[in-house]
Protein backbone atom coordinates (compact mmCIF):
# COMPACT_ATOMS: atom_id res chain seq x y z
CA UNK A 1 0.00 0.00 0.00
CA UNK A 2 1.68 3.20 -0.99
CA UNK A 3 1.47 5.89 1.41
CA UNK A 4 -1.22 8.51 0.29
CA UNK A 5 -0.61 11.46 2.81
CA UNK A 6 2.72 12.42 3.46
CA UNK A 7 4.66 10.49 6.27
CA UNK A 8 4.62 11.99 10.04
CA UNK A 9 7.74 13.80 10.97
CA UNK A 10 9.89 13.15 13.66
CA UNK A 11 12.64 15.49 15.76
CA UNK A 12 15.55 14.50 18.04
CA UNK A 13 14.67 15.54 21.98
CA UNK A 14 17.03 17.96 23.34
CA UNK A 15 16.93 19.54 26.48
CA UNK A 16 13.03 19.16 26.51
CA UNK A 17 12.14 20.18 23.09
CA UNK A 18 11.52 18.46 20.31
CA UNK A 19 13.81 19.65 17.64
CA UNK A 20 14.84 18.86 13.96
CA UNK A 21 18.86 18.30 13.21
CA UNK A 22 20.87 21.32 13.03
CA UNK A 23 21.72 20.14 9.24
CA UNK A 24 18.33 19.88 8.37
CA UNK A 25 18.99 16.17 7.12
CA UNK A 26 16.41 13.16 7.25
CA UNK A 27 16.15 9.98 6.59
CA UNK A 28 12.96 7.70 5.86
CA UNK A 29 12.26 4.60 8.28
CA UNK A 30 10.04 2.08 6.09
CA UNK A 31 7.79 -1.03 7.31
CA UNK A 32 10.22 -4.15 6.50
CA UNK A 33 6.98 -6.19 5.61
CA UNK A 34 6.27 -3.46 2.99
CA UNK A 35 9.07 -0.77 2.01
CA UNK A 36 6.16 1.05 0.72
CA UNK A 37 5.00 2.18 3.76
CA UNK A 38 6.66 4.89 5.28
CA UNK A 39 6.58 4.84 8.79
CA UNK A 40 7.89 8.42 9.63
CA UNK A 41 10.84 10.93 8.61
CA UNK A 42 13.75 10.97 11.26
CA UNK A 43 15.81 13.34 11.91
CA UNK A 44 19.90 12.64 10.66
CA UNK A 45 21.59 13.78 13.73
CA UNK A 46 25.47 14.41 13.60
CA UNK A 47 28.13 16.18 15.70
CA UNK A 48 26.34 19.27 16.65
CA UNK A 49 23.49 17.52 17.62
CA UNK A 50 25.34 15.00 19.89
CA UNK A 51 27.06 18.18 21.36
CA UNK A 52 23.59 20.11 22.30
CA UNK A 53 22.20 16.88 23.90
CA UNK A 54 24.92 16.04 25.56
CA UNK A 55 24.97 19.70 26.78
CA UNK A 56 22.06 19.69 27.92
CA UNK A 57 22.37 16.39 30.06
CA UNK A 58 25.58 18.21 32.10
CA UNK A 59 23.66 21.20 32.70
CA UNK A 60 20.96 18.82 33.80
CA UNK A 61 22.90 16.63 35.89
CA UNK A 62 23.54 18.47 39.03
CA UNK A 63 19.79 19.02 39.87
CA UNK A 64 18.65 15.79 38.93
CA UNK A 65 21.10 14.19 41.19
CA UNK A 66 19.87 15.70 43.99
CA UNK A 67 15.94 14.85 43.69
CA UNK A 68 15.65 12.18 46.09
CA UNK A 69 16.03 8.89 45.30
CA UNK A 70 12.02 8.20 45.80
CA UNK A 71 10.89 11.05 43.88
CA UNK A 72 13.15 10.25 40.78
CA UNK A 73 11.24 6.63 41.17
CA UNK A 74 8.13 8.19 41.57
CA UNK A 75 8.57 9.39 37.87
CA UNK A 76 9.52 6.17 36.39
CA UNK A 77 6.45 4.47 37.87
CA UNK A 78 4.32 7.41 36.45
CA UNK A 79 5.66 6.53 33.34
CA UNK A 80 5.46 2.40 33.87
CA UNK A 81 1.83 3.15 34.19
CA UNK A 82 1.39 5.31 30.95
CA UNK A 83 3.20 2.10 28.85
CA UNK A 84 0.68 0.23 30.67
CA UNK A 85 -2.03 2.03 28.86
CA UNK A 86 -0.64 2.48 25.65
CA UNK A 87 0.63 -1.23 25.61
CA UNK A 88 -1.60 -1.91 22.73
CA UNK A 89 -0.96 0.97 20.10
CA UNK A 90 3.10 1.19 21.32
CA UNK A 91 3.08 -2.39 20.21
CA UNK A 92 1.28 -2.30 16.66
CA UNK A 93 3.59 0.55 15.96
CA UNK A 94 6.70 -1.80 16.96
CA UNK A 95 5.65 -4.31 14.62
CA UNK A 96 5.31 -1.43 11.64
CA UNK A 97 8.53 -0.11 12.71
CA UNK A 98 10.28 -3.38 13.19
CA UNK A 99 8.12 -6.34 11.64
CA UNK A 100 7.70 -9.46 14.64
CA UNK A 101 4.77 -10.30 15.58
CA UNK A 102 2.01 -8.27 18.10
CA UNK A 103 1.75 -10.70 20.47
CA UNK A 104 6.26 -10.26 20.68
CA UNK A 105 6.29 -6.41 20.46
CA UNK A 106 3.62 -6.65 23.14
CA UNK A 107 5.94 -8.63 24.76
CA UNK A 108 8.78 -5.96 24.26
CA UNK A 109 6.75 -3.36 25.28
CA UNK A 110 6.28 -5.22 28.66
CA UNK A 111 9.54 -6.11 29.06
CA UNK A 112 10.03 -2.22 29.26
CA UNK A 113 7.36 -1.64 31.71
CA UNK A 114 8.81 -4.18 34.01
CA UNK A 115 12.05 -2.73 33.84
CA UNK A 116 10.27 0.67 34.54
CA UNK A 117 8.30 -0.45 37.72
CA UNK A 118 11.70 -2.69 39.29
CA UNK A 119 13.78 0.29 38.91
CA UNK A 120 11.06 2.53 40.31
CA UNK A 121 11.15 -0.17 42.87
CA UNK A 122 15.29 1.04 43.60
CA UNK A 123 14.50 4.47 44.32
CA UNK A 124 13.27 2.92 48.12
CA UNK A 125 15.94 0.29 47.97
CA UNK A 126 19.70 1.40 46.38
CA UNK A 127 21.02 -0.10 49.36
CA UNK A 128 24.75 0.00 50.80
CA UNK A 129 26.02 -1.54 52.84
CA UNK A 130 26.81 -0.12 56.62
CA UNK A 131 29.48 -2.92 58.77
CA UNK A 132 31.57 -2.39 61.71
CA UNK A 133 34.76 -0.36 61.49
CA UNK A 134 37.91 -2.11 62.96
CA UNK A 135 38.37 1.00 65.59
CA UNK A 136 36.22 2.43 68.21
CA UNK A 137 33.28 4.85 67.65
CA UNK A 138 33.89 4.63 64.10
CA UNK A 139 31.11 4.39 61.85
CA UNK A 140 31.31 2.96 58.41
CA UNK A 141 29.27 2.68 55.47
CA UNK A 142 28.48 2.66 51.63
CA UNK A 143 26.58 4.48 49.08
CA UNK A 144 26.04 4.76 45.33
CA UNK A 145 26.65 7.81 44.03
CA UNK A 146 25.56 8.84 40.30
CA UNK A 147 28.17 8.96 37.88
CA UNK A 148 27.08 11.73 35.34
CA UNK A 149 25.77 12.07 31.64
CA UNK A 150 25.50 8.47 30.19
CA UNK A 151 25.54 7.06 26.35
CA UNK A 152 23.02 4.58 25.10
CA UNK A 153 23.43 3.27 22.33
CA UNK A 154 20.63 0.76 21.50
CA UNK A 155 19.35 -1.87 18.96
CA UNK A 156 16.74 -2.48 16.67
CA UNK A 157 15.69 -5.73 17.87
CA UNK A 158 14.33 -5.16 21.37
CA UNK A 159 13.35 -1.36 20.42
CA UNK A 160 11.96 -0.20 23.74
CA UNK A 161 12.42 -2.71 25.96
CA UNK A 162 16.66 -2.33 25.50
CA UNK A 163 16.12 1.31 26.08
CA UNK A 164 14.23 0.99 28.94
CA UNK A 165 16.63 -1.85 30.35
CA UNK A 166 19.65 1.02 30.05
CA UNK A 167 17.68 4.19 30.84
CA UNK A 168 15.83 3.13 33.95
CA UNK A 169 18.80 2.02 36.23
CA UNK A 170 20.76 5.38 34.89
CA UNK A 171 17.91 7.82 35.57
CA UNK A 172 16.85 6.62 38.96
CA UNK A 173 20.32 6.62 40.13
CA UNK A 174 20.46 10.26 39.08
CA UNK A 175 22.60 10.46 36.20
CA UNK A 176 21.51 12.22 32.77
CA UNK A 177 21.62 10.56 29.54
CA UNK A 178 21.74 10.66 25.74
CA UNK A 179 20.63 7.89 23.86
CA UNK A 180 21.46 7.18 20.40
CA UNK A 181 18.33 4.43 18.91
CA UNK A 182 19.07 2.05 16.17
CA UNK A 183 18.46 4.07 12.83
CA UNK A 184 15.61 1.07 12.06
CA UNK A 185 13.71 2.04 14.88
CA UNK A 186 14.14 5.46 16.04
CA UNK A 187 9.67 5.41 16.88
CA UNK A 188 9.92 3.20 19.57
CA UNK A 189 12.96 4.99 21.19
CA UNK A 190 10.67 8.47 20.42
CA UNK A 191 7.78 6.95 22.08
CA UNK A 192 9.79 6.18 25.34
CA UNK A 193 11.03 9.86 25.64
CA UNK A 194 7.65 11.22 24.99
CA UNK A 195 6.30 8.78 27.83
CA UNK A 196 8.79 10.22 29.97
CA UNK A 197 8.26 13.63 29.26
CA UNK A 198 4.90 13.14 29.62
CA UNK A 199 5.19 12.44 33.23
CA UNK A 200 7.02 15.15 34.30
CA UNK A 201 11.04 14.45 33.89
CA UNK A 202 12.77 17.74 33.59
CA UNK A 203 14.16 18.95 30.31
CA UNK A 204 17.87 17.76 29.67
CA UNK A 205 17.97 14.92 32.11
CA UNK A 206 16.50 12.44 29.06
CA UNK A 207 18.16 13.54 25.64
CA UNK A 208 17.62 11.44 22.33
CA UNK A 209 19.60 12.52 18.95
CA UNK A 210 18.22 9.68 16.04
CA UNK A 211 21.22 9.03 13.21
CA UNK A 212 23.79 6.48 11.91
CA UNK A 213 26.40 5.14 13.54
CA UNK A 214 29.36 7.21 12.37
CA UNK A 215 27.54 10.65 12.34
CA UNK A 216 25.48 10.33 15.28
CA UNK A 217 26.57 7.15 17.89
CA UNK A 218 30.47 7.62 17.46
CA UNK A 219 30.78 11.44 18.37
CA UNK A 220 28.28 10.83 21.44
CA UNK A 221 30.42 7.94 22.75
CA UNK A 222 33.82 9.99 21.76
CA UNK A 223 32.62 12.77 24.13
CA UNK A 224 34.69 14.01 26.67
CA UNK A 225 31.73 15.03 28.96
CA UNK A 226 30.29 11.48 28.27
CA UNK A 227 30.99 9.37 31.54
CA UNK A 228 28.98 6.13 30.92
CA UNK A 229 28.70 4.13 27.98
CA UNK A 230 26.16 1.43 27.48
CA UNK A 231 26.09 -0.26 23.79
CA UNK A 232 24.14 -3.65 22.33
CA UNK A 233 24.93 -4.39 19.24
CA UNK A 234 27.04 -6.29 16.91
CA UNK A 235 31.18 -7.52 18.62
CA UNK A 236 32.53 -5.50 15.82
CA UNK A 237 31.15 -2.44 17.28
CA UNK A 238 31.83 -3.24 20.80
CA UNK A 239 35.12 -3.51 20.36
CA UNK A 240 35.70 -0.11 18.95
CA UNK A 241 33.42 1.30 21.48
CA UNK A 242 35.43 -0.45 24.38
CA UNK A 243 38.80 1.25 22.65
CA UNK A 244 37.16 4.83 22.09
CA UNK A 245 35.88 4.26 26.27
CA UNK A 246 39.51 2.86 27.48
CA UNK A 247 41.26 6.35 26.27
CA UNK A 248 39.00 8.69 28.63
CA UNK A 249 38.62 5.79 31.10
CA UNK A 250 34.72 5.67 30.78
CA UNK A 251 32.54 3.64 32.62
CA UNK A 252 31.82 0.98 29.58
CA UNK A 253 29.03 -1.92 29.38
CA UNK A 254 29.24 -4.04 26.30
CA UNK A 255 25.97 -6.81 25.54
CA UNK A 256 27.51 -8.16 22.26
CA UNK A 257 27.24 -10.72 19.68
CA UNK A 258 26.12 -14.83 20.55
CA UNK A 259 25.62 -18.19 19.43
CA UNK A 260 23.77 -19.56 21.70
CA UNK A 261 23.04 -23.56 21.18
CA UNK A 262 20.17 -25.89 22.80
CA UNK A 263 21.24 -29.30 23.87
CA UNK A 264 18.37 -32.04 23.47
CA UNK A 265 19.51 -35.62 25.52
CA UNK A 266 18.55 -38.82 25.22
CA UNK A 267 15.98 -38.64 28.10
CA UNK A 268 14.07 -35.32 27.15
CA UNK A 269 10.86 -34.80 26.75
CA UNK A 270 11.02 -34.56 23.28
CA UNK A 271 8.01 -32.48 22.23
CA UNK A 272 9.27 -30.13 24.97
CA UNK A 273 12.43 -30.03 23.46
CA UNK A 274 10.79 -29.84 20.13
CA UNK A 275 8.68 -26.67 21.07
CA UNK A 276 11.68 -24.73 22.92
CA UNK A 277 13.84 -25.07 19.44
CA UNK A 278 10.69 -23.87 17.53
CA UNK A 279 10.69 -20.76 19.61
CA UNK A 280 14.02 -19.98 20.47
CA UNK A 281 15.50 -20.29 17.01
CA UNK A 282 12.60 -19.03 14.93
CA UNK A 283 10.86 -16.23 17.65
CA UNK A 284 11.63 -12.58 16.13
CA UNK A 285 12.69 -14.34 12.69
CA UNK A 286 16.10 -15.54 15.39
CA UNK A 287 16.74 -12.02 15.67
CA UNK A 288 17.25 -12.08 19.48
CA UNK A 289 21.02 -12.00 21.14
CA UNK A 290 19.74 -15.08 22.82
CA UNK A 291 18.12 -16.96 19.86
CA UNK A 292 19.05 -20.63 19.67
CA UNK A 293 20.66 -21.04 16.03
CA UNK A 294 22.43 -24.37 16.92
CA UNK A 295 20.35 -27.25 18.47
CA UNK A 296 23.22 -30.42 19.63
CA UNK A 297 20.93 -33.59 19.78
CA UNK A 298 21.78 -36.78 21.01
CA UNK A 299 22.02 -39.69 18.43
CA UNK A 300 19.17 -41.50 20.23
CA UNK A 301 16.26 -38.87 19.46
CA UNK A 302 18.55 -37.33 16.50
CA UNK A 303 16.29 -38.89 13.71
CA UNK A 304 13.44 -38.24 14.82
CA UNK A 305 13.96 -34.67 16.28
CA UNK A 306 14.82 -33.63 12.76
CA UNK A 307 12.35 -35.04 11.56
CA UNK A 308 9.89 -32.79 13.89
CA UNK A 309 11.64 -29.74 13.99
CA UNK A 310 11.58 -29.75 9.83
CA UNK A 311 7.59 -30.44 9.68
CA UNK A 312 7.25 -27.65 12.31
CA UNK A 313 9.84 -25.41 10.65
CA UNK A 314 7.55 -26.24 7.38
CA UNK A 315 4.47 -24.91 9.01
CA UNK A 316 5.37 -21.59 10.58
CA UNK A 317 3.20 -19.19 8.56
CA UNK A 318 5.38 -16.37 7.49
CA UNK A 319 4.02 -12.81 6.74
CA UNK A 320 3.11 -9.14 7.94
CA UNK A 321 3.48 -9.56 12.01
CA UNK A 322 -0.01 -7.52 12.42
CA UNK A 323 -1.93 -10.43 10.77
CA UNK A 324 -3.10 -12.10 13.99
CA UNK A 325 -2.47 -15.47 11.94
CA UNK A 326 1.32 -14.62 11.42
CA UNK A 327 4.12 -16.46 13.01
CA UNK A 328 7.03 -15.61 11.94
CA UNK A 329 7.29 -11.80 10.57
CA UNK A 330 9.70 -10.58 8.54
CA UNK A 331 14.11 -9.76 8.77
CA UNK A 332 14.47 -5.91 9.68
CA UNK A 333 16.27 -4.92 6.26
CA UNK A 334 17.89 -5.46 2.85
CA UNK A 335 21.31 -6.10 4.56
CA UNK A 336 20.48 -8.30 6.79
CA UNK A 337 18.16 -10.54 4.74
CA UNK A 338 21.41 -10.84 2.12
CA UNK A 339 23.40 -12.00 5.11
CA UNK A 340 20.87 -14.42 6.08
CA UNK A 341 21.25 -15.77 2.30
CA UNK A 342 24.99 -15.62 2.39
CA UNK A 343 24.95 -17.83 5.75
CA UNK A 344 22.76 -20.55 3.94
CA UNK A 345 25.10 -20.77 0.37
CA UNK A 346 28.36 -21.42 3.22
CA UNK A 347 26.22 -23.98 4.94
CA UNK A 348 25.61 -25.53 2.01
CA UNK A 349 29.12 -25.54 0.73
CA UNK A 350 30.22 -26.65 4.02
CA UNK A 351 28.48 -29.72 3.74
CA UNK A 352 25.51 -29.05 5.62
CA UNK A 353 22.36 -30.73 5.15
CA UNK A 354 19.69 -28.30 4.05
CA UNK A 355 16.48 -29.54 5.23
CA UNK A 356 13.87 -26.68 5.38
CA UNK A 357 13.34 -23.40 4.09
CA UNK A 358 16.67 -21.43 2.57
CA UNK A 359 15.14 -19.24 0.64
CA UNK A 360 13.87 -15.13 0.57
CA UNK A 361 10.39 -15.13 -0.35
CA UNK A 362 9.45 -12.36 -2.65
CA UNK A 363 6.69 -12.79 -4.62
CA UNK A 364 2.87 -12.65 -3.69
CA UNK A 365 2.05 -11.30 -0.33
CA UNK A 366 5.84 -10.76 0.18
CA UNK A 367 6.90 -8.83 -2.92
CA UNK A 368 7.43 -5.70 -0.74
CA UNK A 369 9.00 -6.67 2.37
CA UNK A 370 12.18 -8.74 4.00
CA UNK A 371 10.87 -12.38 4.24
CA UNK A 372 12.77 -15.49 4.72
CA UNK A 373 12.33 -18.94 5.32
CA UNK A 374 12.55 -20.32 8.36
CA UNK A 375 15.85 -22.79 7.71
CA UNK A 376 16.74 -25.96 9.37
CA UNK A 377 20.60 -27.25 8.62
CA UNK A 378 20.76 -30.85 9.51
CA UNK A 379 23.99 -32.83 9.90
CA UNK A 380 26.21 -29.93 11.07
CA UNK A 381 29.59 -30.05 12.55
CA UNK A 382 30.42 -28.17 15.66
CA UNK A 383 33.53 -26.38 13.36
CA UNK A 384 31.27 -25.35 10.57
CA UNK A 385 31.07 -21.53 10.02
CA UNK A 386 27.19 -21.70 10.56
CA UNK A 387 27.74 -23.12 13.92
CA UNK A 388 30.17 -20.42 15.45
CA UNK A 389 29.63 -17.13 13.63
CA UNK A 390 25.99 -15.19 14.60
CA UNK A 391 23.49 -15.21 11.88
CA UNK A 392 21.06 -13.26 13.40
CA UNK A 393 18.30 -15.16 11.29
CA UNK A 394 15.60 -17.39 10.69
CA UNK A 395 18.30 -20.17 10.63
CA UNK A 396 19.16 -23.29 12.87
CA UNK A 397 22.03 -25.26 12.74
CA UNK A 398 21.16 -29.47 13.83
CA UNK A 399 24.36 -31.50 15.19
CA UNK A 400 24.10 -34.95 16.10
CA UNK A 401 25.88 -35.47 19.32
CA UNK A 402 27.03 -38.86 20.92
CA UNK A 403 27.08 -38.17 24.44
CA UNK A 404 26.93 -35.05 27.00
CA UNK A 405 30.59 -34.28 26.97
CA UNK A 406 30.52 -34.23 23.24
CA UNK A 407 27.80 -31.66 23.83
CA UNK A 408 29.04 -29.81 26.26
CA UNK A 409 32.33 -29.26 23.78
CA UNK A 410 30.15 -28.29 21.44
CA UNK A 411 28.62 -25.82 23.56
CA UNK A 412 32.02 -23.92 24.46
CA UNK A 413 33.36 -24.08 21.23
CA UNK A 414 32.44 -20.76 20.04
CA UNK A 415 33.26 -17.44 21.12
CA UNK A 416 30.19 -16.11 22.18
CA UNK A 417 28.51 -16.88 25.87
CA UNK A 418 25.66 -15.60 26.00
CA UNK A 419 22.72 -18.11 26.85
CA UNK A 420 22.48 -21.96 26.95
CA UNK A 421 20.32 -24.75 27.69
CA UNK A 422 19.70 -28.20 28.15
CA UNK A 423 16.30 -30.62 28.17
CA UNK A 424 17.05 -33.57 30.01
CA UNK A 425 15.00 -35.37 32.98
CA UNK A 426 18.33 -36.32 34.83
CA UNK A 427 18.95 -33.82 37.47
CA UNK A 428 22.55 -34.65 37.92
CA UNK A 429 23.40 -34.38 34.38
CA UNK A 430 20.92 -30.98 34.78
CA UNK A 431 23.14 -29.54 37.29
CA UNK A 432 26.68 -30.18 36.21
CA UNK A 433 25.48 -28.61 32.96
CA UNK A 434 24.56 -25.78 34.85
CA UNK A 435 27.88 -25.63 36.26
CA UNK A 436 29.62 -26.61 32.55
CA UNK A 437 27.99 -24.22 30.52
CA UNK A 438 30.22 -21.27 29.42
CA UNK A 439 27.56 -18.58 29.43
CA UNK A 440 26.19 -16.14 31.46
CA UNK A 441 22.80 -17.15 31.47
CA UNK A 442 22.20 -21.57 31.12
CA UNK A 443 17.80 -22.89 31.37
CA UNK A 444 17.16 -26.19 31.95
CA UNK A 445 13.90 -27.89 30.02
CA UNK A 446 13.38 -24.39 28.06
CA UNK A 447 15.24 -22.30 25.37
CA UNK A 448 17.97 -20.20 25.36
CA UNK A 449 15.17 -17.21 25.42
CA UNK A 450 13.24 -15.28 27.59
CA UNK A 451 15.07 -13.50 30.80
CA UNK A 452 13.29 -12.05 32.91
CA UNK A 453 13.79 -8.32 33.88
CA UNK A 454 14.77 -8.46 37.61
CA UNK A 455 17.95 -11.17 36.94
CA UNK A 456 21.18 -10.33 35.67
CA UNK A 457 21.21 -10.39 31.66
CA UNK A 458 24.55 -10.66 30.24
CA UNK A 459 27.36 -12.86 28.59
CA UNK A 460 30.96 -13.93 29.11
CA UNK A 461 33.94 -14.72 26.61
CA UNK A 462 33.14 -12.16 23.39
CA UNK A 463 29.66 -11.46 24.33
CA UNK A 464 30.18 -8.96 27.04
CA UNK A 465 32.98 -7.25 29.18
CA UNK A 466 31.84 -8.09 32.68
CA UNK A 467 28.60 -6.02 33.43
CA UNK A 468 25.51 -7.22 33.96
CA UNK A 469 22.16 -5.52 32.98
CA UNK A 470 18.99 -5.28 34.81
CA UNK A 471 18.09 -6.41 37.92
CA UNK A 472 20.37 -4.83 41.05
CA UNK A 473 23.39 -6.00 39.31
CA UNK A 474 22.48 -3.30 36.39
CA UNK A 475 23.06 -0.37 38.69
CA UNK A 476 26.82 -0.87 38.98
CA UNK A 477 27.74 -0.03 35.67
CA UNK A 478 25.57 3.48 36.43
CA UNK A 479 27.28 4.05 39.78
CA UNK A 480 30.18 4.54 41.65
CA UNK A 481 30.31 2.94 45.38
CA UNK A 482 31.54 6.41 47.74
CA UNK A 483 32.96 4.52 51.15
CA UNK A 484 31.82 6.80 54.22
CA UNK A 485 33.60 6.74 57.36
CA UNK A 486 33.15 8.84 60.72
CA UNK A 487 34.98 8.92 63.45
CA UNK A 488 33.14 10.41 66.16
CA UNK A 489 36.07 9.32 69.14
CA UNK A 490 37.80 12.92 69.14
CA UNK A 491 40.97 11.47 68.96
CA UNK A 492 43.59 10.31 65.89
CA UNK A 493 42.76 6.66 65.46
CA UNK A 494 45.02 5.32 62.89
CA UNK A 495 43.90 2.10 61.01
CA UNK A 496 46.24 -0.46 60.09
CA UNK A 497 48.88 1.02 63.28
CA UNK A 498 49.39 -1.95 65.47
CA UNK A 499 48.33 -0.07 69.04
CA UNK A 500 49.77 -3.60 71.21
CA UNK A 501 46.08 -4.46 71.99
CA UNK A 502 42.91 -3.92 71.61
CA UNK A 503 42.46 -0.12 72.50
CA UNK A 504 41.40 1.54 75.34
CA UNK A 505 37.89 0.06 75.80
CA UNK A 506 34.62 2.20 76.67
CA UNK A 507 35.74 5.79 74.78
C1 LIG B 1 18.28 -9.40 23.03
O1 LIG B 1 18.04 -10.19 22.13
O2 LIG B 1 19.17 -8.54 22.88
O3 LIG B 1 15.85 -13.09 26.91
C2 LIG B 1 17.53 -9.33 24.28
C3 LIG B 1 15.29 -12.66 25.91
C4 LIG B 1 14.69 -11.27 25.95
C5 LIG B 1 15.75 -10.25 25.73
C6 LIG B 1 16.59 -10.46 24.50
N1 LIG B 1 14.06 -11.07 27.21
O4 LIG B 1 15.20 -13.32 24.89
Amino acid sequence: MATAVSPKVYRNFIDGKWVEARSGKTFENRNPANTDDVVGVFPAASREDVDAAVEAARHAFPSWRQVPAPKRAEILFRAAERLVQRKEELAREMTREMGKVVAETKGDVQEAIDMTYYMAGEGRRQFGQTTPSELQSKFAMTVREPVGVCALVTPWNFPMAIPAWKMMPALVLGNTLVIKPAEDTPLSASRLIEVLNEVGLPPGVVNMVVGYGEDAGEPLVRHKDVKVVSFTGSTTVGRKVNEICAGDLKHCHLEMGGKNIIIVMDDANLDLAIDGAVWGGFGTSGQRCTAASRIAVHKKVYKEFIGRLVERARELRIGDGLDPATEVGPVINRKQLDTIAKYVEIGKGEGARLTAGGKRLDSGPYAKGWFFEPTVFADCDPKMRICQEEIFGPVVSVMPIDNYESAIEAANGVVYGLSASIYTRDVNRAFRAMRELDTGIVYVNAPTIGAETHLPFGGIKQTGNGHREAAVAGLDVFSEWKTLYIDYSDRLQRAQIDTGGFGSVGE
